[in-house]
């Protein structure tokens, strides 16, 4: 029975099977169990030697099962340390990098020179009201200058905002001078495009009111940007120019030193200052909101640029369309470059 029941423990392949054979010679009712209950049944002299026979069965039995359990569970160890190794000198798998937009770059770099100047960040609405947009920055409906602008207007009669000077007002209406602003966004033409337009693009819009400003500071200011931009030995250049909400009025360039060669005079945006009626109108809004009327007599600037302007010229874009076709064979150049 010894031999049989060793060769069993020894066939046996898990620990399922090694259990099986356990109880079949050992168990409760098992071979050997049985064996041991029959010493009853003998003669008293025959007894204790059958008993000790049986024992040294039953032990070597034992043993060998010890062994086996232990084997196999050192068996299945292997196999599971086997099966979950890391093997750490493997490679990684790449994480693909995110980059920020050309534009979110140049709007940082804006807004930075801004609020070291000390400027207030201000946000508004795309979808705007018309007086918002047009009648407060003295531009009355029957006003040609409208025209400048073409427009996408909503079936509710609100539009998309053609210009980020719509903050002027609304920022005036929630603040009192004296104020420095800057205001960035989205604004929307009803334009046909071309290399340099877009129906959709970005301006910046600045707005500083107080006592005494002069365009000596406008121009001062819109200096410390370029220089901000191109370093110390960028030039600033104003063009009288119309724009119903300031007078005087001006266009501004800047001078950028390209390192690749191409420099040239780089039209930025308008400027000048705030016309009396804007004042006027702010003051109107404020009164009929209840609150005190503040602007009247005082005197500021400001100014509206585009960004896809520096980005084209900085990053080398030859087409303003490529900002907003969604192709990634562009704005993957900008991948993980901060
Ligand atoms: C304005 O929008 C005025 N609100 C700017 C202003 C603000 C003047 C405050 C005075 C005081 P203009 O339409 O010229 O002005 O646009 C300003 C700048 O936006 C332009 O110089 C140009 O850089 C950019 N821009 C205008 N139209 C487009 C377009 N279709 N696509 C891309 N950029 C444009």
């Amino acid at each position: 029975m010894q031999e049989q029941a060793i060769s069993e423990i020894q066939a046996a392949e898990t620990l399922e099977a090694l259990q099986l054979v356990k109880t079949r010679y050992v168990g409760k009712s098992g071979l050997v169990t049985k064996e041991l209950g029959t010493l009853g049944k003998l003669p008293p002299e025959e007894r204790k030697a059958r008993g000790a026979e049986i024992n040294v069965v039953r032990a070597a039995i034992q043993a060998a099962l010890d062994e086996k359990e232990a084997a196999l569970k050192r068996a299945a160890l292997d196999a599971r340390l086997q099966s979950e190794a890391v093997d750490v000198t493997l490679p990684g798998l790449p994480l693909p990098a995110g980059g920020l937009h050309p534009i979110s770059r140049v709007y940082d770099d804006l807004i930075g020179i801004f609020t070291r100047m000390g400027y207030e960040v201000a946000e508004g609405p795309e979808v705007e009201e018309e007086h918002y947009n047009f009648e407060a920055l003295n531009i009355p409906w029957y006003h040609p200058a409208r025209e400048l602008q073409d427009t996408f207007w909503l079936e509710d009669g609100r539009l998309l905002r053609t210009h980020t000077s719509n903050m002027q007002i609304r920022y005036m209406l929630e603040h009192e001078p004296p104020l420095k602003m800057v205001s960035r966004g989205k604004v929307y033409r009803f334009e046909a495009t071309d290399a340099t337009h877009e129906a959709m693009f970005h301006q910046l819009e600045g707005l500083v009111v107080g006592e005494g400003i002069s365009m000596a500071d406008l121009k001062g200011t819109i200096a410390e940007m370029a220089r901000g931009l191109y370093g110390a030995s960028a030039k600033v250049r104003f063009q009288p120019s119309y724009y119903p909400f300031v007078e005087p009025g001006a266009d501004f360039a800047v001078y950028w030193d390209n390192p690749r060669g191409e420099s040239k005079w780089l039209e930025l945006g308008g400027c000048g200052m705030v016309h009396p009626n804007v004042f006027k109108a702010v003051d109107d809004l404020r009164e009929a909101a209840g609150k005190e009327r503040v602007y009247e007599g005082k005197t500021g600037f400001a100014f509206g640029l585009g960004p896809e302007r520096i980005a084209m010229l900085k990053y080398g874009i030859p087409d303003i369309r490529y900002f907003y076709a969604n192709d990634p064979r562009v704005i993957g150049q900008f991948r993980g470059e901060l």
